[in-house]
């Protein structure tokens, strides 16, 4: 796990706490503020010791939002449904939602963001293709798209009030990776918790787009904006590969094995056409 090299801050605010990721990051990212507040709308193990703050909290209520940000220095910003689902579902959470974070945070003088974007930001693009963060956004559906949004809001507010953030567009964050299409987006636990690091510590930042990738072989993504940062991962997917090859080989036409995005791109619509 990596180590802090520099002094944590007061408190950070990590939403989305119950969550897979937030599990994982609850103790790792210990070493980097005195105080954690943990928040999700779930339920999730009670605080251990004075250096954690549980506080159960619905993105969507604005008002609960607000309090929730007040006396944090840093929001790592996870919480929000994370897959496809119909826009009326995905709303409140993922576009309210971020919406009231950084509302919150320029209420508060919150002066730094790292927001769990994702690789269903561009996930139309073809896996023949090499993207960096400055290529064109395809998103693949209605959660895509609030990812979208998520990083609209983090530009403005940078260029309006001066919040800084870091969106980091995970690809598949797990313990190893599951499939095929995982071999070229895994980013292991590791490397996430050293991208948060980086996207927490690292000064003049303003808004900066990255991939959360580990270094693997097969990669898809130039990570050059990552790297500025100072974003070195340590993991690749190579030593899960026989693992991984001992699953049948996904159809040609299978969107698996064509998009970025693999199987969101063919999810919805959720709604049937007008009889
Ligand atoms: P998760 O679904 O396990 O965790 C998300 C958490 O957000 C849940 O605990 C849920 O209760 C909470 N949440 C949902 N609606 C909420 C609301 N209205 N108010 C407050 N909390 C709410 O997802 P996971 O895998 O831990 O991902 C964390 C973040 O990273 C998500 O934003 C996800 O979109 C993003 N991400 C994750 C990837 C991965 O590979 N795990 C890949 C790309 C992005
Ligand atoms: C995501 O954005 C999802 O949160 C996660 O559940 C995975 O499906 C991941 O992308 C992926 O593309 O593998």
């Amino acid at each position: 796990m990596p180590t802090s090299s520099h002094d944590p801050l007061n408190r950070i605010l990590l939403t989305g706490a119950a969550g897979s990721l937030g599990q994982v990051l609850r103790t790792r990212l210990a070493p980097y503020a005195r105080v954690l507040r943990l928040s999700d709308i779930a339920d999730m193990a009670p605080a251990e010791g004075a250096h954690q703050e549980v506080v159960i909290c619905d993105l969507a209520d604005k008002q609960a939002v607000d309090t929730l940000v007040d006396g944090v220095d840093a929001i790592v910003h996870l919480g929000g449904i994370s897959t496809e689902h119909s826009f009326e579902e995905i709303v409140e959470a993922n576009i309210r939602g971020t919406y009231h974070i950084y509302e919150a945070a320029r209420r508060h003088g919150v002066q730094r963001v790292v927001f769990a974007s994702s690789n269903h930001v561009i996930g139309f693009h073809k896996q023949t293709e090499r993207i960096d963060a400055h290529d064109l956004r395809r998103p693949d559906g209605y959660y895509g798209l609030s990812k979208s949004f998520g990083e609209d809001l983090a530009s403005f507010y940078f260029d309006r009030y001066g919040i800084e953030t870091v969106s980091m567009r995970i690809g598949s964050s797990y313990p190893e990776p599951k499939d095929r299409r995982m071999m070229s987006t895994w980013l292991s636990y590791d490397d996430l918790t050293m991208l948060i690091e980086r996207g927490l510590f690292t000064p003049g930042v303003g808004h900066t787009v990255v991939f959360g990738a580990s270094a693997n072989r097969d990669g898809w993504w130039d990570n050059r904006y990552a790297a500025r940062l100072g974003f070195t991962p340590k993991d690749s997917s190579e030593p899960f590969r026989a693992k991984v090859e001992s699953q049948p080989m996904p159809a040609p036409d299978d969107p698996a094995r064509i998009y970025q995005g693999g199987s969101f791109t063919a999810m919805g619509p959720f709604e049937g056409p007008k009889s």
